[in-house]
């Protein structure tokens, strides 16, 4: 074949984890090259995650992409949630004296493509077919097709980082792979408008019609998701239909502070719990959603994402660096610790705050009485608060 080249690392997919990985290894002098399917407009027009943990903010400043979020982002030091019309506020500064900070992917995405232009990385978008060879041997390499030729890609190691649906995964012999998977009766219906947030904080509730989520991108741009069955299709729901139901869910002295207008943006996301271990196969390491998906209620898959993609770039900088095995041995052990407990959490708050088409009375009363916790109980608070804000790692 004509078209070879060669790297020390192969990253599949451009998302969050591709990106964040290559910048990573390129400030340690590793070499990589990443391969989209996709184009960096259509990866940059998906709207997804809102809220960076502590140790997604320092993976950026490690990676030298902090500056515009740091200038941007929106410190939030609380949410509330609301059950059937009652109130509770998780307060991060006083439960574990710590923040999160509201900067969408999109952004994070964009200033990791920008920072990779700047240094001259290779990222070859629109890549397809692309299929990885000999992952277990010590000569993996990984073929695409790019504008009709068909080229391939030599490396040590291959990084998949292409999301649920990717290829990376699915080159693992199913004999290998232990999966587990719930998937919930419903979906979210997100909607992105230039309209002032409803609060400075993020809202999350529950209501007999089903959740909803006020959430934000900055102070004049606003995101809101409502809980849908999984028949429903984006053109069922006019702007004025998604505004009229939003505001059934909230309770009234809410609705007297939202402003609506046009959305920018609205799709439908199917609610899914996933995890496949183990996150490594021979030269194969699975990072981000190709290993893991949580439901968005826990504000948690992009940071998982980030915490995988800073545990597998120590592990190369330990193999090429130090010479040593120890971290690309013990890289899906240490993620997939992390990993349960988000998981874990991310099931919590959706079972919380959700109405489950096949719950009972008793289910109700009890999901009421978990509620009922969150006010009466510090340790309920702090532990949400605590998981919240991102488990230390
Ligand atoms: P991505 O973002 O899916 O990127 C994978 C990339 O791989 C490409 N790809 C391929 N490339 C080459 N060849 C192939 N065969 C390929 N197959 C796929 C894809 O085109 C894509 O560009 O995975 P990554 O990088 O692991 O990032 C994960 C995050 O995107 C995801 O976990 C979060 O968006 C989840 N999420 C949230 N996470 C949070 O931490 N906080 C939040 O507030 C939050 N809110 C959300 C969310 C996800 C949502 N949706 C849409 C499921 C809200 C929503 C509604
Ligand atoms: C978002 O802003 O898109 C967002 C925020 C919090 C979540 C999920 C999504 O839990």
């Amino acid at each position: 074949m004509k078209n070879v080249t060669k790297t020390n690392v192969a990253i599949i997919g451009a998302g969050p984890s591709g990106l964040l990985l290559g910048q990573l290894l390129y400030q340690n002098g590793i070499d990589n090259v990443i391969l989209e399917r996709k184009s960096s407009e259509y990866v940059l027009s998906r709207i997804r995650a809102g809220v960076l943990e502590h140790t997604t903010v320092k993976g950026l400043e490690k990676a030298c992409v902090a500056e515009r979020m740091h200038r941007e982002g929106l410190v939030h030091h609380g949410v509330e949630l609301v059950f059937d019309h009652q109130n509770v506020r998780i307060d991060f500064e006083k439960e574990i004296g710590k923040h999160v900070v509201v900067y969408g992917q999109t952004e994070v995405t964009r200033d990791l493509m920008d920072a990779r232009i700047t240094t001259g990385g290779t990222t070859i978008y629109e890549a397809d077919d692309v299929a990885l060879h000999d992952i277990d041997t010590i000569s993996p390499y990984v073929t695409y097709v790019k504008n009709g030729e068909q080229h391939r890609l030599d490396c040590d190691f291959i990084a998949g980082c292409d999301g649920f649906h990717g290829v990376s995964r699915k080159s693992i012999p199913a004999d290998i792979l232990k999966t587990y998977e719930r998937i919930y009766p419903f979906g979210w219906l997100g909607l992105l408008s230039d309209t002032p947030p409803i609060s400075e904080e993020l809202i999350y509730v529950k209501h007999d019609n089903g959740f909803a989520l006020c959430s934000q991108r900055s102070t004049t741009r606003s995101r809101y998701y409502l809980q849908v069955p999984l028949s429903d299709k984006v053109e069922d729901w006019s702007d004025e239909r998604f505004w009229q139901e939003l505001k059934n869910r909230l309770p009234p002295e809410m609705v007297n502070k939202l402003v609506t207008g046009p959305s920018l943006e609205k799709s439908i996301a199917p609610l899914r719990s996933f995890v496949s271990e183990p996150m490594r196969y021979s030269t194969l390491f699975l990072a981000g959603d190709a290993a893991h998906i949580v439901p968005p209620t826990g504000a948690k898959g992009l940071n998982l994402a980030a915490g995988d993609v800073q545990c597998l770039a120590d592990a190369f900088m330990d193999y090429y660096k130090n010479n040593s095995q120890f971290g690309i041995d013990s890289y899906s052990e240490r993620c997939m610790k992390r990993v349960w407990a988000a998981e874990r959490f991310s099931w919590y708050m959706t079972r919380l705050l959700h109405t489950f088409p096949e719950n009972d009375d008793f289910d109700e009363k009890m999901q009421q009485a978990e509620f009922n916790q969150l006010k009466l109980t510090s340790h309920a608070s702090k532990a949400l608060a605590e998981n919240y804000v991102g488990l230390p790692y």
